[in-house]
């Protein structure tokens, strides 16, 4: 689509099950915000829509675990996050939730009529049941081994691992997340949307349509998921929290939330309208709309296979044009974890950094995990702060300013004739706004914004080069010239990096009195489409080469945009992650609580047998699973182990383990598994063998 008439712009719902922290930023808000400002700075028609994700089990768990309502949750952590992202700038449009009555209308209707066009299948399948907890284990209520990539903490509903999204039923080793007892099976009704009639069409649509636009890590996971072959889906839940199904017979039914949130991006549109006076439908049912997802990767099934099934079956809304999901981002060589506290929370940052909104949104961009994994460490962090921002971004505003005040009181000099180097910096000038612009349009934000902080370098440099303090004593009419250049930089530098650093373009606009923030006219014009048809906005006057600070103009007082991180603000925060590491590891020392009582004859019917392995290998496309053929002294067998991560096959040839050998055969990526070994982990979380340390007990003994 080339320039589109108005941009839809979707960030993931956050669950409200915890707080932001900077994973949730790098992979998703902060892109998102940047192209948002980008495209409204460019005088484009945007809504740009986010709102709480406040149904699913993520939330009921969270529930149970505080000893509170779901509601109570939700509301908690609804109100932390939406201040959260207003406090660091993520400039949405509307922010909404999930549990208000305008989405709860919006996702009952939207199955409703998929209902009624009988879009869906109604199957009564055998579902996981936990006894003892008395409710069936729908999604997170149910862990298990991924049947794709052999991760052991893999949901019912999805692998974070892997990201792929299958039945709860498919899991290996399924247990109850409630009580970890082994789940029994039980009839239930469901409706299912046929994702398996839509794969002809996704096919075409993305394989061959989007071949070419959708960023590789993206196109590549749908792909598999293709190619693996698409199956009906549960849209429907035995659960208690969530929008009730409405039609007759699903009593004690929600929808699935996976079906209600994507739906919630169109709620939160039609909310921002019902408030600014404005159509949503254009938004979401207009061709001449360029839709956006914004997500992390382990979202990309339902946004780019799901929600657009049923946006098909819908008949009625326009399909996403482009999905950048971003990878993960660690924290210091760790994945970040909610459950563990392993992570860096906004809310927090915002307290213990205040008014360096900037810095974290510059060293998360920096370190952006567009096409792969990346790590955020503090010491980073600081590293961009003071050689990257001090030195180069601050310094060079701080030398303008503070020379134009000190040389002119303030007054923009009139120049005199430009030299060779004049002419050649502003035309490098020139094209700035140029090759930002194309980084953006493709998602690229790190490169962006390394281009941004290429003009505060060229800026850096031309006085570095021309010497305005020496030259004064001597040559005043070309220092005029040079601070007159270096003021038609700085003011660049003021527009161009309000994507990016919203803060502190508006802290140096009004240094500088020049111009006006976006996010200003947006929100104090909010609703009223920005930029169109009036002057040309700021990129395009930098592009022309115009005059952005006239002569005569007054500048302010120089005040210091970025100030130095010292390594105390440092050591504190790597103080508190090592807290954090010790509390994880007194809390591994803490026993799980027992499972239900199990009889004498439920035990007798494991056969444990000792056993050694005698050949291991990777197994292909799966990092983390491990081949082994394995001697239980009754024969020699294949069996597929999760342990990738912790041993390389040639360290355990020879290992004696404990094997279960009467489980029932699995197939793990078409790989008939016929046993399991018996793990545990050390303090560390690493995988250990369980197995006899007596060398003289032969393959196939019994243990009892
Ligand atoms: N609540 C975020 C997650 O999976 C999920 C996104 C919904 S976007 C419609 O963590
Ligand atoms: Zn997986």
């Amino acid at each position: 689509m080339n320039s589109p008439k108005r941009y839809t712009i979707t960030a993931a719902l956050p669950y409200t099950n915890g707080p932001i922290h900077i994973g949730h930023l790098a992979g998703v808000y902060v892109p998102a915000d940047i192209f948002a400002r980008y495209q409204r700075m460019q005088g484009k028609d945007v809504v740009f829509v986010c709102g709480s994700d406040e149904h699913g089990v993520p939330i009921t768990i969270k529930a149970k675990k505080e000893g509170v309502s779901p509601q109570d949750v939700v509301d908690k952590y609804h109100k932390i996050i939406k201040q959260s992202f207003e406090d660091f700038g993520i400039s949405f449009d509307n922010y909404s939730r999930t549990s208000a009555k305008i989405h709860h209308k919006t996702a009952s209707e939207f199955f409703k009529k998929l209902y009624d066009a009988g879009k869906f299948t109604e199957e009564t399948t055998q579902q996981f049941y936990d006894e003892k907890a008395e409710q069936f284990l729908a999604d997170r209520f149910v862990v298990g081994t991924c049947p794709k990539c052999g991760f052991d903490g893999s949901y019912g509903d999805q692998c974070e691992k892997c990201g792929t999204s299958h039945n709860a039923t498919d899991l290996i080793n399924p247990k109850s997340a409630i009580t970890g007892a082994i789940p029994t099976l039980k009839e239930t009704k469901h409706w299912f949307l046929p994702l398996d009639q839509y794969e002809g069409w996704l096919k075409e649509w993305i394989l061959e349509g989007h071949k070419k636009d959708w960023k590789p890590n993206v196109y590549g996971q749908v792909k598999s998921w293709i190619d693996d072959g698409l199956r009906p889906r549960a849209v429907t839940r035995d659960l208690d929290w969530g929008i009730p199904v409405p039609v007759d017979g699903a009593e004690g039914k929600v929808l699935y939330v996976w079906f209600d949130a994507p739906i919630g991006y169109i709620s939160s549109t039609k909310e921002w309208a019902e408030k600014t006076g404005r159509d949503w439908e254009p938004y979401w049912k207009d061709e001449d709309t360029k839709l956006l997802h914004f997500i992390g990767k382990d979202n990309i099934v339902f946004h780019c296979i799901i929600f657009p099934a049923m946006l098909k079956a819908e008949g009625g809304f326009i399909l996403p044009d482009n999905v950048p999901a971003n990878e993960f981002l660690n924290l210091e060589g760790n994945k970040l974890s909610t459950s563990k506290n392993w992570a860096v929370w906004l809310h927090e940052y915002l307290e213990e950094f205040p008014k360096q909104q900037d810095v974290l949104r510059y060293t998360l961009t920096a370190n952006a995990p567009e096409t792969k994994d990346n790590d955020f460490t503090w010491k980073d962090f600081q590293a961009r702060n003071n050689n990257e921002l001090v030195a180069i971004f601050g310094n060079f505003i701080n030398r303008v300013v503070v020379l134009t005040n000190k040389y002119y009181d303030g007054i923009v000099p009139k120049p005199g004739n430009f030299s060779e180097v004049d002419e050649q910096t502003l035309t490098e000038l020139k094209a700035y706004p140029a090759v930002i612009a194309s980084s953006i349009d493709r998602y690229r934000f790190r490169e962006a914004q390394a281009e941004l902080m290429n003009v505060a370098r060229l800026g850096n440099k031309y006085l570095a080069d021309e010497e305005p303090w020496k030259l004064i004593k001597t040559d005043e009419d070309r220092v005029k010239t040079i601070m007159y250049v270096a003021l038609q930089i700085a003011s660049a530098l003021a527009s161009l990096c309000e994507p990016f650093l919203p803060f502190t373009s508006q802290k140096l606009k009004s240094m500088l009195d020049y111009g006006r923030s976006t996010s200003e006219a947006v929100i104090n014009m909010s609703g009223v489409v920005f930029g169109e048809g009036v002057e040309e906005n700021e990129w395009e006057q930098i592009s022309a080469g115009k005059e952005l600070l006239e002569p005569g103009h007054a500048i302010g007082e120089a005040e210091l945009l970025f100030s130095k991180i010292e390594d105390e603000q440092i050591q504190k925060q790597l103080d508190k992650l090592e807290a954090t590491k010790a509390a994880n590891i007194a809390d591994n020392k803490k026993a799980e609580s027992q499972k239900e009582i199990a009889t004498f004859e439920e035990f007798s019917k494991m056969d444990l047998r000792v056993g050694t392995i005698v050949k291991a290998e990777k197994m292909a496309k799966a990092n983390k699973l491990l081949v082994l053929k394995v001697d239980t002294g009754l024969d020699v067998r294949t069996i597929v182990s999760g342990i990738a991560e912790s041993f390389k096959p040639e360290d355990i040839v020879g290992k004696k383990v404990t094997v279960l050998v009467n489980l029932a055969p699995r197939k793990l990526r078409g790989v008939e598994s016929e046993g399991m070994i018996l793990m545990t982990e050390n303090a560390e979380g690493k995988l250990v063998f369980l197995n006899p340390d007596e060398d003289g007990v032969k393959n196939g003994t019994v243990i009892t």
